[in-house]
């Protein structure tokens, strides 16, 4: 099986022999590199199904850039935060794009360019994004208001004294770093570009060295901790980190104080995803899966298949 040489005609594969480009791993690119009807798929290919290979073995799926966060002695480690604030599928360094099929994780996209963060965007479109890529949003648990547990805030906070605020890359605030109303941007940068503006914690020992980008300031970051519910049946969420319109204290990774409708968006709300699972397997509801196999979520957390159908590369057939 062999792709066709015009991959913007995705998600065809020439099957009569005649094509010049071969199947590759799938990418976050909106198409479907591996060949398989599939577009930017989470799950590797199943064996056996007589799919495109990729040098012999079967294709993977899209790997997001992630970081494990497994500190040592912390309880409320063992997760995988992004790396980068997310993307649209077809982001360049010019646009955030316009597809909404899933969130990515990436510095460049296949042109090699770097990517606008999905920007404008409400927390109902960046949790159905997170999820169509296998995870979620990054979780806080709360007990009476009172934070028991925080993905987002951990990750951020790590080795620093944040007693009176914290940043990700150190306990003072460094206007420079980040890309903060001082920077005087006035816009969002490419994700990863203000290359300072990283964790400075080490996230996870087997893998020392890992950073995330972008947690102060650039985008503001919704994230899956309700804080309440409106009259109208609204639900209210927080944001995290600030964005590129915020000053010193909203920059920090303790402030949680801006908490906003799910339906809010403006140009400085965008969003990372975050997973209790190993790339390549679907976080639902903390169970760990391959959706492209798992009758009981195929294709997505959820979807069953009704039997006698079976999963069959995320497909009931
Ligand atoms: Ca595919
Ligand atoms: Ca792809
Ligand atoms: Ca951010």
């Amino acid at each position: 099986m062999k792709c066709q040489a015009d991959k913007t005609l995705a998600p065809s594969c020439d099957l009569s022999g005649s094509a010049t480009a071969t199947p590759t791993d799938e990418i976050c690119d909106g198409k479907d590199n591996d060949c398989d009807g599939l577009i930017d798929e989470s799950w590797d290919n199943p064996s056996g199904l007589g799919l495109a290979k990729c040098a012999g073995q079967e294709c993977k799926g899209v790997r997001d850039a992630v970081v494990h966060v497994a500190a040592a002695g912390a309880p409320n480690s063992g997760y995988y935060v992004y790396g980068y604030e997310a993307s649209r599928v077809d982001a360049s360094a010019t646009s955030a794009g316009s597809v909404s099929t899933r969130a990515c994780s990436r510095q460049t996209n296949a042109s090699g360019t770097g990517v606008l963060p999905w920007s404008s965007v409400t927390w109902v479109v960046a949790d159905a994004a997170c999820r169509a890529a296998g995870m979620r949003l990054c979780k806080v648990t709360r007990a009476n208001d009172a934070v028991v547990a925080d993905e987002w805030g951990f990750a951020c906070a790590l080795g620093k004294n944040c007693a009176s605020g914290c940043y990700p890359y150190g306990s003072a605030y460094d206007a420079t770093l980040c890309n903060g109303a001082e920077a005087s941007r006035n816009a969002a940068a490419t994700v990863g570009s203000f290359n300072k503006c990283i964790t400075s914690g080490d996230l996870d020992p087997a893998n020392a060295g890992e950073a995330v980008f972008d947690m102060s300031g650039n985008l503001a970051e919704w994230t899956d901790d309700g804080r309440g519910t409106l009259a109208d049946g609204r639900k209210i969420y927080t944001i995290r980190g600030g964005a590129f319109d915020s000053f010193s204290v909203g920059l920090g990774c303790t402030f949680m104080a801006a908490a906003l409708a799910q339906d809010f968006s403006y140009p400085d709300t965008g969003f990372r995803c975050c997973s209790s699972c190993a790339p390549g397997l679907a976080d639902c509801s903390g169970a760990c899966t391959n959706l492209g196999s798992d009758s009981a979520n195929c294709g997505a957390c959820g979807t069953a298949c009704a039997a006698p159908a079976t999963c069959e590369n995320g497909v009931c057939e």
